[in-house]
């Protein structure tokens, strides 16, 4: 792996007051040895898991948004506040010391029509307002099967790499992270064998180095998501290319989420 291992934690739409409560109560007596964790909430408990989860944990909002329509999204200072009802913005993340932000998740992409263009410049509007970023990639069952795997991740990643200028390039490895995430592995149990995912990663370490730079290729951390679970952490983690986990259904069980942490140690 590259860089310091960094585990995800991505609640997505779950959890009561009372549930959050508990799971924090567990992630906090749960020792952490060398990782970077970053847990997801939904926005509704932001405030409190920043509040109350001790360091090293750290607090990711799931989305944020910025107008489809914006031009230039790393030059434009308030164009995502303003008459969005129902949107979150990644000023007010920066307002509220939310450090990191989760942004084209598969169900965005896929529930939400989020296309690859608009995932470009979320990225790009969030890193000005110097969220630190998970992005997520990722094919479907029949874009495997008919060979398009890498076409489609390298689409994804092109309109991210596009949007953000070059300055930001050099922050790339400590502050975007790229989560694969093989859509017919999320949530279904199946996890992708450890050599798919050895394979897709190491692709998307070549793009970057190929598109962004050499330096930026080796510093990025590429996360895979899809059934992480205690029981299957530790193989995936010895893989070369695998430099952390993005973690939806176990992640709600602190218990499992910790040893999940601690797998590269
Ligand atoms: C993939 C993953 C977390 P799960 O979406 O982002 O979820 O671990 O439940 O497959």
């Amino acid at each position: 792996g590259n860089g310091r291992f960094i585990v995800g934690g991505n609640w997505k739409c779950n959890g009561t007051r009372a549930s959050v409560k508990t799971l924090i109560e567990e992630l906090n007596a749960g020792e952490l040895r060398d990782v970077d964790v970053v847990v997801a909430p939904p926005f509704l408990f932001l405030d409190e898991a920043t509040e109350t989860l001790k360091a090293p944990y750290e607090v990711a909002a799931q989305n944020c948004w910025v107008e489809p329509g914006l031009v230039d999204p790393t030059h434009h200072y308030d164009s995502d506040t303003g008459a969005f009802t129902g949107e979150v913005s990644a000023e007010m993340l920066e307002d509220l010391r939310i450090p990191w932000v989760i942004l084209g998740h598969s169900e965005r992409r896929n529930l939400f029509n989020e296309s690859n263009e608009f995932v470009g410049k979320k990225v790009a509007h969030a890193r000005f307002h110097g969220l630190s970023v998970i992005v997520c990639v990722g094919e479907t069952l029949e874009e495997r099967e008919s060979g398009k795997t890498m076409d489609v991740i390298f689409a994804q990643l092109k309109a991210v790499a596009t949007e953000i200028d070059d300055k930001e390039h050099s922050s790339w490895g400590s502050q975007v992270v790229i989560a694969y995430e093989p859509i017919w592995a999320i949530g279904t149990g199946k996890v992708a064998t450890p050599e798919q995912v050895q394979d897709v990663h190491a692709k998307i370490r070549q793009w970057l180095a190929d598109n962004v730079s050499e330096e930026v290729a080796k510093a990025t951390r590429i996360q895979y998501g899809g059934s992480v679970n205690a029981g299957n952490c530790s193989e995936l983690a010895r893989l070369s290319d695998i430099d952390g986990f993005l973690v939806g259904g176990a992640s709600l069980k602190g218990d499992d989420f910790v040893k999940i942490c601690n797998t590269s140690a």
